[in-house]
């Protein structure tokens, strides 16, 4: 499987869940410019989060609502994501996000207090992952483009989720193994609400 066509109604039978290889290695660069069936992966990908949080096509397709999703999450070995999602600012975030580099983030972390969910991960795992509070990234977007971004609080969080993947990073390695609600100590950290 090398992509999927952008009309391919992806599935939970297309994500790959932990355990899987691909969830835990460093992904591979996508060549720029980007080839047809990159950009048409990354639009399946897309749909697959839209579909995702519209309620009915939620339930047609039994698909478990999320706000970003990997390319390994879907078996390909490439280092892109896409994010869609609204900010508590009402900002939405739409990015195809193709090779992205954290270029510089805040000293100061943040947290979910509900802790993180996964669509490869398929049980509850509670804890607070701590993540930076704000962060720069350049990255490509689905027409070859290079992109900025400076994202703080819930859209820092995500973006890290998602690069974290293309890094072979799960959620779960980042929470405290002793006490899972024990916070980094020595850095400013707060709850994102
Ligand atoms: O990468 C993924 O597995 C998707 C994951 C991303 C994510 C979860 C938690 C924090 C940051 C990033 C999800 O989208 S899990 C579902 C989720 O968080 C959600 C879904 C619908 C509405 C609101 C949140
Ligand atoms: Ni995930």
């Amino acid at each position: 499987m090398y992509y999927y066509k952008s009309d391919y109604i992806l599935t939970m039978k297309d994500i790959v869940r932990e355990g899987h290889p691909l969830l835990a290695k460093k992904t591979t660069e996508v060549p720029i410019p980007i080839v047809e069936k990159d950009k048409e992966t990354l639009i399946s990908m897309m749909n697959y989060v839209k579909n995702s949080q519209d309620p009915e096509l939620a339930k047609k397709h039994g698909l478990r609502p999320g706000v970003g999703l990997s390319a390994n999450q879907v078996g390909l070995d490439k280092r892109m994501f896409v994010t869609y999602f609204t900010d508590f600012d009402d900002k939405l975030h739409e990015y195809h996000v193709v090779n992205p580099k954290i270029i510089s983030h805040s000293v100061s972390m943040t947290y979910l207090p509900e802790g993180e969910g996964c669509l490869s991960v398929d049980r509850p795992v509670e804890g607070y992952v701590p993540r930076y509070e704000k962060i720069k990234v350049k990255a490509f977007d689905l027409n070859g483009k290079e992109i900025s971004l400076r994202l703080k609080g819930y859209a820092s969080i995500v973006f890290q989720h998602e690069i974290d993947h293309l890094n072979g990073i799960m959620f779960y390695d980042h929470i405290n193994k002793e006490n899972p609600f024990k916070l980094p100590e020595n850095v400013e950290i707060k709850s994102l609400y």
